[in-house]
């Protein structure tokens, strides 16, 4: 459907100003217009800071970029990604502060790859704008909701939110969203440290565009420092030239077997190549063949800490340097003892730090390549290209794509999506986990067949987020007595049937701290990248077969070192095909936690589970008045 077509057009407001293009034109210009130097810095991740290249290298060859155009200026709803760039001089050990941001969210047209869309944009950018900070330090967040429509929520993916579970952003769950006009301010510490994002958590709407970097610093980082010379953000994310409730829409209807929208594209910070001639002249869509590779402009002969996070909304990447093997030093926030990599699976809503090394031959450019791995797909896509590019330069010409030289790596791609081999990634702080005390079970899988809806089954439960209420607030009230009503059957281990048919919510520690496994099991044929809340979790165990039982009460629950000892820890893994994964986490962190799917279309058709933390504390919490206030407005 065309840009100008989608349903909402309407209420899209001008902002930022429609674009006058032709419509749809023809191949994309390759050669043409010749970019000034500037434009391949503007567009990608930095300023070369030594000049040029080694003069007695040889000249690097190629062709020059696609697009081009008669202005070297990036569009204004364009976020100027040198702000990903991190400066090295940050001092990871300052005294705790105060750090204040704003967020406006807003509604407009924007066209990432060229493509013209409905999208959403932060301050009027996309993609949003770094947020850093140091570990200790507190974040006052205010975000203000300009669309016309629709309510918002921000969630600060993988930051703990301990004792201020309302702030965590998760509609439904621990806020009821912020209406068209208004404001809402976050109030929160960050108590770790490592390499997150923030998002809306408000039904698709992240995948629209409201998203941006998260990190942290502490003086813990110290060692890790000295194995990179620079630090930058590469975000890397699916793209569709839809709005995404039209694709959802599409998705939910009757009768779709679990057929997940297609990506049409890919993005590398906000930006990537798309030909233009893909759409017929009959398509309606707006493409602006100007469109070109967002560039990574580097110094050689130094090492860069790539921060790379999967923003996207349904599909795992293979991501890999043509020439150039990349060290992983950190998965979702936990540094890890450095491992190289040819390729590095990374799905959705994940993170990796990759240390890059521009050492090898200055003689071209290099592709950065994010490949989809289209396995994944029950559908496909006629405008797709899996491989999403950049270009890596450190050649001297940022505007020149990468001659034959720069050569993907031969090694086998995955044919399922699945995670880095988690005995890979060996946490640099041992951590083990303590012995479990508790374990629960739960399944999921998905109702297709004739005339079934295509919804998503946690232990049968299909989650759809509360209206007008939250969980934690419905919890709170219960525990306490504030809501009429037997405030002890709030106040259970299991299942807690007191919450409406919707949501099904797990009481995992209803009177002291516990240490709690949960052994995740799907039922299904996909994969699906589960995130679990305000937690780091350990992944104790994986696997397709039937679970062994004796294995885990001799070995497993009581953390037998021999068997779990120093297990890795993130807060987002994947679940495989009809497999299972035993996972622990110490919930010790009051309130209510999603665990859930993070690709949008599976959470949206209800594969979510919550835990609830610390009944005895909750009882007490007063939520404050502003949050409640959202649920009434
Ligand atoms: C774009 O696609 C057209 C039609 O498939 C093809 O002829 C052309 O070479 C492509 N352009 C580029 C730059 O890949
Ligand atoms: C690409 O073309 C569009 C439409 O003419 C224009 O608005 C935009 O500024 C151009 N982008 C660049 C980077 O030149
Ligand atoms: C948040 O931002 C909005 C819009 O700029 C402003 O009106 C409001 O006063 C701000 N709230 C706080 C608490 O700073
Ligand atoms: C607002 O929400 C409605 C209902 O989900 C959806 O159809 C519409 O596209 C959304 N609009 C925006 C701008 O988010
Ligand atoms: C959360 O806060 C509680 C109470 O202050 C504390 O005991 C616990 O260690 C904290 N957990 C984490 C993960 O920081
Ligand atoms: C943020 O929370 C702290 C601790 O509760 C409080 O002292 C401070 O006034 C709050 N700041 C804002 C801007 O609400
Ligand atoms: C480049 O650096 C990497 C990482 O230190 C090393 O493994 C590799 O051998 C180096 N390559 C060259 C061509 O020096
Ligand atoms: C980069 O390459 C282009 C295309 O080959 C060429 O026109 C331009 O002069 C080169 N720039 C530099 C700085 O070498
Ligand atoms: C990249 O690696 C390939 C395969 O090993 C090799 O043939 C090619 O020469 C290398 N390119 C450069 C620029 O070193
Ligand atoms: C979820 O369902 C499974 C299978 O019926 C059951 O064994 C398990 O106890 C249930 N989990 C919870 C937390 O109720
Ligand atoms: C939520 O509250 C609004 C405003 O008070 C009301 O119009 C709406 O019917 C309520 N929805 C539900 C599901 O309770
Ligand atoms: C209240 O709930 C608890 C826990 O479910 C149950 O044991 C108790 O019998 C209930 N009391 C009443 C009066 O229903
Ligand atoms: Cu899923």
């Amino acid at each position: 459907m065309a840009a100008d077509q989608a349903p909402l057009a309407k209420e899209l407001s001008p902002k930022p100003p429609r674009p006058r293009g032709r419509l749809l034109v023809v191949s994309g210009a390759v050669t043409v217009v010749v970019l000034a130097l500037a434009l391949g810095l503007g567009l990608g991740l930095g300023l070369r800071k030594n000049g040029g290249s080694n003069p007695s290298a040889s000249s690097p060859t190629g062709e020059p970029l696609p697009g081009g155009g008669s202005t070297t200026k990036l569009e204004d709803w364009r976020l100027d990604i040198r702000q990903y760039t991190l400066d090295m001089k940050w001092d990871i050990s300052a005294p705790p502060v105060t750090r204040h941001f704003d967020l406006i969210i807003s509604e407009g047209q924007g066209w990432p790859d060229g493509v013209v869309r409905d999208m959403l944009f932060i301050n009027g950018k996309f993609p949003g704008p770094l947020i850093e900070a140091n570990m200790g330090d507190r974040l006052v967040v205010n975000v203000t909701n300009q669309l016309t429509k629709n309510a918002t929520a921000i969630h600060w993916h993988g930051i703990f939110q301990n004792g201020t579970n309302w702030y965590d952003g998760t509609t439904g769950i621990t806020q009821c969203g912020i209406p068209p006009g208004k404001s809402f301010v976050y109030n929160f510490t960050v108590e770790q440290f490592g390499t997150y994002w923030y998002h809306s958590h408000y039904s698709t709407q992240y995948s629209d565009g409201i998203f941006g970097p998260l990190v942290i610093h502490a003086p813990e980082e110290a060692n890790a420092r000295n194995l990179y010379d620079h630090d930058q953000i590469v975000l890397v994310q699916d793209w569709y030239h839809d709005f995404s409730t039209v694709n959802l829409d599409t998705y939910l209807a009757p009768d779709n077997e679990n057929s997940e929208p297609v990506p049409d594209n890919g993005l590398i910070n906000g930006m990537a190549y798309f030909n233009c001639s893909l759409y017929g002249a009959d398509s309606g869509r707006i493409c602006y063949d100007n469109n070109t590779y967002s560039v990574l402009s580097l110094e050689a002969d130094k090492r860069y800490r790539l921060r790379l996070i999967n923003t996207g909304s349904f599909a795992e990447f293979e991501f890999s340097v043509d020439n150039h093997s990349l060290s992983v030093i950190e998965a979702d926030g936990v540094l890890v003892h450095p491992q190289s990599v040819h390729r590095l699976p990374i799905h959705v809503a994940q993170r990796y730090s990759a240390v890059l090394t521009t050492n090898a031959s200055h003689s071209t450019n290099y592709w950065l390549r994010a490949e989809m791995v289209t396995f994944c797909f029950t559908g496909t896509s006629p405008v797709l290209d899996p491989t999403t590019k950049a270009v890596i330069s450190y050649s001297g010409n940022a505007t020149i794509l990468p001659s034959e030289s720069s050569v993907d790596w031969s090694d086998p791609r995955l044919t399922i999506c699945q995670d880095l081999d988690e005995s890979k990634l060996v946490p640099a702080v041992e951590k083990s986990p303590p012995p479990a005390t508790t374990l629960w079970r739960i399944d999921f899988s998905f109702g297709i067949g004739d005339h079934q809806l295509d919804r998503a089954k946690v232990n049968g439960t299909i989650w759809s987020p509360l209206i007008n209420t939250t969980t934690l607030i419905s919890a709170v009230d219960g525990l306490s007595g504030k809501a009429n009503g037997n405030a002890s059957a709030w106040a259970v281990d299991g299942q807690v049937s007191s919450f409406s048919a919707d949501q099904f919510v797990v009481g995992v520690s209803a009177e002291a701290v516990e240490v709690v496994d949960i052994l995740l099991y799907s039922l299904d044929e996909g994969s699906h990248p589960f995130h679990l809340h305000g937690h780091q979790f350990w992944i104790l165990q994986k696997g397709s077969g039937p679970f062994d039982w004796g294995n885990y009460y001799t070995n497993i629950k009581p953390s037998d070192p021999r068997t779990v000892a120093n297990a890795l820890r993130r807060d987002t893994l994947t679940i495989e095909p009809y497999a299972w994964a035993l996972i622990r986490f110490v919930a010790d962190n009051p309130g209510l936690w999603a665990l859930h799917c993070h690709i949008t279309w599976h959470m949206e058709a209800g594969l979510l589970a919550q835990f609830m933390s610390r009944a005895d504390v909750l009882r007490t919490m007063e939520v404050p008045r502003d949050v409640r206030a959202l649920c009434s407005s």
